[in-house]
């Protein structure tokens, strides 16, 4: 009993400092999404899409949640886009403290700020860190029963990008089956279909994004 006590109330001061997050975020006018999947998923290749397909039309920030290392961060810097990176070291999750101390770091105004959070599909799903959502990435070799497996993920979930497509042919992935998962744990969740080894689907899913930012931008 002790230790729900203790989580609970680790989780609302979490929470009290999401909002102050968010509150920058907000003043900045930036749409930040935090991208949540299991180790392996295509977290990173999905960002990689996503800052080919706006790096000509908008600011863009890299936030990279890691346990240890910059790899992924290297990978995005590539790419001439401004990455921040936060190693956890033991921590299997973004939290909105760890968050909070990189902030001072963002000397810009970004349109769009891509969070990366650790590869996990438990725990970074407890942790609000001032996002404006959670975009969950689920790939086709994890298999179409994660959604019912890890459900606190894909009910928070605003978006769902379904990765990986182009293995289809070659794995035990049930397309619909997965959809209908992620539904019955959000109705309203958006789910887009996409391989970011080919690209397919990205022109879908960054229209979507894109009218997303205009909506951002024009409330500020
Ligand atoms: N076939 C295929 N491979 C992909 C696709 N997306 C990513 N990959 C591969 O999957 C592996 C993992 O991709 P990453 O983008 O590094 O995955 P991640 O979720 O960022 O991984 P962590 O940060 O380590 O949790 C790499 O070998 C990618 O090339 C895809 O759409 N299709
Ligand atoms: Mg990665």
């Amino acid at each position: 009993m002790k230790r729900i006590k203790v989580l609970k109330s680790v989780l609302v001061s979490n929470k009290q400092r999401a909002q102050e997050n968010r509150q920058q975020f907000d003043r900045m006018n930036s749409l930040v999404i935090n991208i949540i999947a299991s180790p392996g998923a295509g977290k990173t290749s999905v960002i990689e899409r996503i800052v080919e397909y706006f790096k000509k039309k908008r600011k863009i920030l890299v936030i990279e949640g890691d346990i240890r290392g910059q790899i992924d961060s290297k990978r995005l810097a590539k790419l001439g886009v401004d990455v921040i990176q936060i190693n956890t070291v033991t921590a299997c999750h973004l939290d909105a403290f760890m968050t909070a101390q990189v902030l001072p770091k963002i000397d810009k105004k970004y349109n769009l700020i891509l969070i990366e959070n650790v590869g996990n599909l438990v725990c970074p799903a407890e942790f609000e860190i001032g996002e404006d959502y959670k975009l969950a990435i689920l790939s086709t070799p994890e298999g179409d029963d994660k959604p019912m497996k890890y459900p606190l993920l894909f009910h928070l979930a605003k978006v769902v990008v379904i990765n990986k497509c182009d293995l289809l042919p070659y794995v035990d992935f049930r397309k619909n089956q997965a959809k209908k998962n992620i539904l019955r744990e959000n109705s309203k969740a958006r789910i887009f279909e996409v391989s970011a080894k080919t690209g397919d689907g990205f022109g879908k899913f960054c229209s979507f994004l894109e009218k997303e930012l205009n909506a951002k931008e024009k409330k500020g």
